[in-house]
């Protein structure tokens, strides 16, 4: 029998189930009699101190808190594994490399970069893609971005951009936004950020979720075969799901409806057995294509383009199971960019080296010692054997009377002796022997002075559609920035990489001249081919597995129209949520009353990819002029939504102002009897673009 809940006792003992040994206890193992009430000296006398009880909970309640990480302190964590499909020995001797069919044991850390962790998700902001592989040789961290590139050359100016680009240290604010003057007065003096600063005001930095983004490694790295010979390597992550991304309104909105939108959407996906996948992809090339290549391959801000250096897939990354407890996992878990295994190698890159130093060193601020590698989260799931000990919470010292080496036990006199671990010249780690040779110097190489070509390059790879979203956020973004001059000056930086663009921003944020071009360290090549690759919607889904369709239903709806949607969208494998006036749900022309997963003004329609209106004339009259169903319908119209209807609803649509201007991307459901199944295949193609107001070629 389970034991009631007793008012009397504070409600220390209700709702326990029986036969388990539930009794609380303290940290020490204590039995506890009653945590609810503090012992004192008498009913209304002082509090003792003598209560060990009351006092740990109350200690270890202090010091719940650790630092945030100091950027990329909004994430989130899930598990995984990385299936080989295709071995590279002729690459790589790395264990997870070598035989097709080896599952290796993953947890991927999603993030913002510049919000604190309590910041929204929908940000504009890139979006860190960090994987630490437990491989049989140790842990290999691949500490990614959703962007290929960085805003920086060299290690050395990371906490300026990073101060740049977080709140102004006099006012605390603006909160996850980097528009504002610090930034843009700090990139603007920092040509090497242009072509960073064209993908962050692409799309990319406001995506649909984290499970329709790509990751990349950004730096080149080495892989080294089992005969010593290296090739250098970039690392790709590309969705499965595809790429997709919100409207910028549609990211402000979505931020007040619901910050939690991309773990949220993360959490549902894995809970619905819908795991997202990726696969990997690599570019291997030479020393001789390094030579021959434009732009130096250790320059941060430089891509190799697909359509120059093919990505060869070689795997797959499957998420599949959420965290048990978020603290444990996903605020513990420290990803260090020099966790590498046999077989993989660093280069030259001054950013990665930089990188090198800082991630280990921040770790031990973060977590407290250097003892964060016993911590489960982070502990190498193959055999662990060194001579290290001690330190803040060691959890398991090495056994035995050797802690040191060269030792002799283990022979002579100390046969019996455990004499401890020994290096391996065979299966050890072998730094890749390149020759390096030079002065000691303080200089950016000539061959990192390129600043625009590929900035160039990538605006023109882009849709009109996704052109003007560019536009239209470096104006947005500007016009918050305060001194004219800082305006200025990028839009002098942007006329080396597009007129174009440079006039629709000069002409947006309110410049009767246009300034002179910031002076150029190298003139930009104009004409680099455009590469499709770098586009989000040439690289979209074609279909709606995975997305959310909102039916919005009101009393009255016809129950035939809302059954044919739900299996229309089951069928596509994707979501069906229920929104209605109210939480109860709504009574459906057949009777029936249908429960509603959302109430309309916490179930908006921008947290959807598509939504249907389905309900009586009665019902539409009604909510005519209710804000929140009228913003419904506005805002699937103005963010290009594929919408379903019944006629019924003439009269909230009239209301919204979009009766009389229904397209293409609008559709009757009471136009056949496949007509749910067809909305359904429409909205494979995510949004209806011909709404907006695009540029044309
Ligand atoms: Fe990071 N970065 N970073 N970064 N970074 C951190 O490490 C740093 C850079 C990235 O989910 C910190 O554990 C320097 C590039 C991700 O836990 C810190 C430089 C890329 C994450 C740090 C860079 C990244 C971090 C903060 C300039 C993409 C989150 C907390 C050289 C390739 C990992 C921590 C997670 C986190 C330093 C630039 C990705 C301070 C010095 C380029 C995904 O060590």
């Amino acid at each position: 029998m389970a034991k009631e809940f007793n008012l009397s006792d504070g409600g220390a003992n209700h709702q326990l189930p029986e036969g388990k040994d539930d009794v609380m206890t303290t940290a020490q193992g204590h039995p506890v009699a009653d945590d609810q009430n503090w012992l004192s000296a008498g009913p209304r006398g002082p509090q003792l101190l003598e209560d060990h009880v009351a006092r740990e909970k109350i200690f270890h309640f202090d010091h719940e808190r650790i630092p945030e990480r100091v950027v990329h302190a909004r994430g989130y964590g899930v598990h995984g594994h990385f299936e080989l499909k295709k071995a590279i020995p002729q690459y790589s001797r790395a264990a997870i490399f070598n035989d097709v069919g080896t599952k290796t044991p993953t947890f991927t850390r999603f993030s913002t970069v510049a919000g604190n962790k309590g910041s929204p998700d929908l940000a504009r902001d890139v979006r860190g893609f960090a994987t630490k592989f437990y491989t049989p040789e140790g842990n290999w961290d691949l500490v990614g971005n959703n962007i290929p590139v960085f805003f920086i050359q060299d290690a050395i100016k990371f906490p300026d951009l990073i101060h740049a680009a977080k709140p102004a240290p006099d006012r605390g604010f603006p909160q996850a936004q980097t528009a504002h003057d610090n930034f843009w007065d700090f990139v603007s003096l920092s040509p090497e950020s242009m072509h960073m600063i064209m993908w962050i005001m692409s799309d990319r930095t406001i995506p649909r979720s984290f499970r329709f983004m790509e990751g990349f490694g950004v730096h080149t790295f080495r892989l080294v075969n089992q005969a010593g010979k290296s090739h250098f390597v970039k690392f790709h992550w590309k969705p499965r799901q595809g790429l997709q991304s919100v409207i910028w309104n549609e990211a402000l909105k979505i931020n007040g409806a619901d910050p939690d939108f991309h773990r949220r959407d993360m959490w549902d996906a894995i809970d619905a057995g819908d795991y997202p996948q990726w696969d990997l992809g690599i570019q291997v090339f030479d020393e001789d294509f390094a030579d021959s290549f434009e732009f130096d391959v250790l320059d941060a801000t430089k891509i190799i383009p697909e359509e120059q250096v093919p990505v060869e897939i070689i795997g797959t990354l499957t998420l599949d199971a959420n965290v048990d407890n978020f603290f444990a996992e996903t605020e513990q878990v420290a990803f260090c960019t020099q966790n590498i295994v046999p077989g993989i190698d660093h280069s030259d890159d001054p950013l990665l080296q930089g990188r090198n130093f800082s991630y280990l060193d921040t770790q031990l601020k973060r977590l407290g010692g250097p003892n964060f590698t016993h911590i489960p989260i982070n502990a190498p799931k193959c055999p662990v054997r060194h001579f290290q000990q001690d330190g803040h919470m060691a959890m398991h010292n090495p056994k035995g009377r050797a802690n040191y080496e060269p030792n002799s036990w283990g022979m002579g006199d100390g046969a019996e002796e455990d004499r401890g671990p020994r290096a391996s010249p065979d299966r050890g780690f072998q730094s890749y022997p390149a020759e390096i040779s030079g002065p000691k110097v303080r200089v950016r190489s000539e061959t990192f002075a390129d600043h625009y070509s590929q900035a160039r390059q990538f605006y023109v790879s882009q849709t009109p559609v996704e052109q003007t979203h560019m536009a239209n956020a470096l104006t947005f973004e500007l016009s918050k920035v305060e001194r004219m001059d800082i305006r200025k000056r990028m839009v002098g930086h942007l006329r080396h990489i597009d007129d174009g663009v440079a006039q629709e921003v000069a002409d947006g944020i309110g410049l009767t001249e246009m300034p002179d071009k910031v002076p150029a360290a190298r003139d930009p090549i104009t004409d680099l081919p455009e590469s499709p690759a770098l586009s989000i919607l040439r690289n979209g889904p074609d279909n709606f597995k995975g997305r959310k369709l909102g039916i919005y239903v009101a009393d009255g709806a016809d129950a035939g129209v809302v059954k044919a949607l739900q299996k229309a969208a089951k069928e596509a494998g994707a979501m069906a949520k229920i929104v209605a006036p109210h939480i109860a749900g709504a009574m459906l022309s057949d009777g029936n009353k249908l429960q509603a997963d959302e109430k309309i003004d916490g179930g908006p329609s921008v947290v959807f990819d598509a939504v249907a209106v389905v309900m009586s004339e009665e019902s539409a009259i009604r909510y005519s002029t209710d804000k929140p169903s009228i913003d419904f319908v506005n805002d699937a119209f103005a963010h290009a939504k594929f919408v379903a209807y019944v006629p019924a609803v003439q009269p909230l649509f009239e209301n919204a102002g979009v009766w009389n201007r229904m397209d293409g991307g609008f559709f009757n459901l009471s136009s056949g009897t496949d007509a749910a199944s067809e909305f359904l295949a429409q909205c494979g193609k995510l949004r209806f673009w011909d709404r907006e107001s695009v540029k044309q070629d």
